[in-house]
């Protein structure tokens, strides 16, 4: 197959699902063409299969805001045209769902007809998409897909709830490839703590939905009992705030930020702990990313993470801005050798259940009856 993805290029979960899927696609023969506005963070390598397509948007006086879905809709028509792609997928909404359907009538009036697969993340329909604003845009492009997958039951909940839509939504959990775990790699651990110091790590994008500053407030409260040292990874809008919390809550001494990571697996592999505090996550890819690495998860229960890290197994779930639980739960597992143990190979066994040889056969489903259907 000729497949046109069209993502988020950042360090966001989705461009993340995105990248992953289209190189795993290009392993097994498929010609991917990634279409977005600059070279996706986890497509390092060279692939003979894979061709990336720069969104290039103009300038001009003229425009406060660059018509960035215009330039992408008109590339997407000429990748599409050109290429000859079967089908386009584009992962998050906004504005991708909107201009794929108007690319899919650009080429209908070319006599092409090309499906448009849309995969909803989170945000695109908890946080910014029901904005109205941004609503009946979102409900259109969902009815208009030829189909639309949800990374989690939560997430197909919330966009039945917030949109005016009956389009069936099939739940495709997000993956992971295992591969890439190893084996704690002890020589780098020495770089961020003692032997005798517990690691604990988060990473996201620094927004303010993550809620960071809980992170923190537990941090601190664990300190006070064992001897750790946090590891923050990843950047954004919330940085200079959780740096400046750290600094009041005096553990500034104890947490290294990190910033962007591209092989995240070689720092989840020296975690003892990983905490995912956000005010909603539709997945939590990262937790599922530090479950790979046999790293026990302490979260939310937003959301769709309860579908992801099961609470007393592979680590503890809690209210959102719970501080005092999560600081309970990980104290309990980062002081008990036995608990941490069993928890860290339940972590790994429940990833395992994610892994990418087990999902991707779910979106080539999906294509293949698209395809069929055309
Ligand atoms: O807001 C983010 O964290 C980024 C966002 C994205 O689209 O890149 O993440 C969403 O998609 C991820 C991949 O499917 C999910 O794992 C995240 O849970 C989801 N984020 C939220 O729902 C907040």
């Amino acid at each position: 197959m000729k497949i046109g993805i069209v993502c988020y290029p950042t360090y966001g979960g989705s461009g993340v699902v995105a990248t992953e899927l289209g190189k795993a696609l290009a392993a097994q023969g498929h010609q991917i063409h990634f279409i977005t506005y600059s070279q996706p963070v986890r497509l390092i390598e060279y692939h003979a299969n894979i061709f990336f397509h720069e969104v290039v948007v103009s300038e001009y006086p003229l425009f406060q805001y660059e018509p960035y879905e215009v330039t992408l809709t008109s590339k997407m028509v000429d990748v599409a045209e050109h290429e000859g792609l079967d089908l386009l997928h584009v992962h998050y909404a906004i504005p991708h769902a909107s201009a794929a359907y108007l690319a899919k009538q650009i080429l209908k009036e070319k006599g092409i007809n090309i499906p448009i697969v849309t995969t909803l993340h989170g945000t695109d329909i908890t946080l910014v998409g029901k904005d109205p604003s941004f609503e009946p845009v979102i409900s259109f492009s969902i009815q208009h897909s030829d189909a639309v997958t949800a990374v989690s039951e939560s997430l197909k909940r919330d966009t039945y709830k917030h949109f005016k839509t009956n389009k069936e939504i099939k739940v495709i959990p997000n993956f992971i490839c295992l591969d890439k775990y190893k084996p704690l790699n002890n020589c780098s651990r020495g770089a961020f703590a003692k032997e005798s110091e517990k690691i604990i790590m988060h990473v996201s994008n620094f927004r303010k939905v993550k809620r960071i500053e809980d992170v923190v407030r537990i941090f601190r409260k664990l300190r006070s009992h064992i001897n750790a040292k946090l590891i923050l990874v990843g950047d954004g809008p919330e940085r200079i705030n959780v740096e400046h919390l750290c600094r009041e809550l005096e553990v500034y001494n104890d947490t290294r930020f990190l910033g962007k990571v591209k092989n995240v697996e070689e720092v989840l592999a020296f975690a003892d702990l990983f905490l995912l505090t956000s005010e909603h996550e539709s997945f939590g890819l990262a937790a599922l990313e530090a479950m790979a690495a046999s790293v026990p998860v302490v979260s939310t229960n937003t959301g769709g993470i309860p579908e992801v890290n099961i609470h007393a197994k592979t680590g503890y779930l809690a209210n959102v801005g719970d501080v005092e639980s999560m600081a309970k739960f990980s104290l309990e597992i980062l002081t008990n050798d036995e608990l941490c143990v069993q928890m860290r190979a339940n972590a790994r066994q429940r990833a395992e259940e994610f892994s990418l040889e087990k999902i991707l056969p779910a979106y080539m489903k999906v294509y293949e009856e698209v395809i069929k259907s055309k």
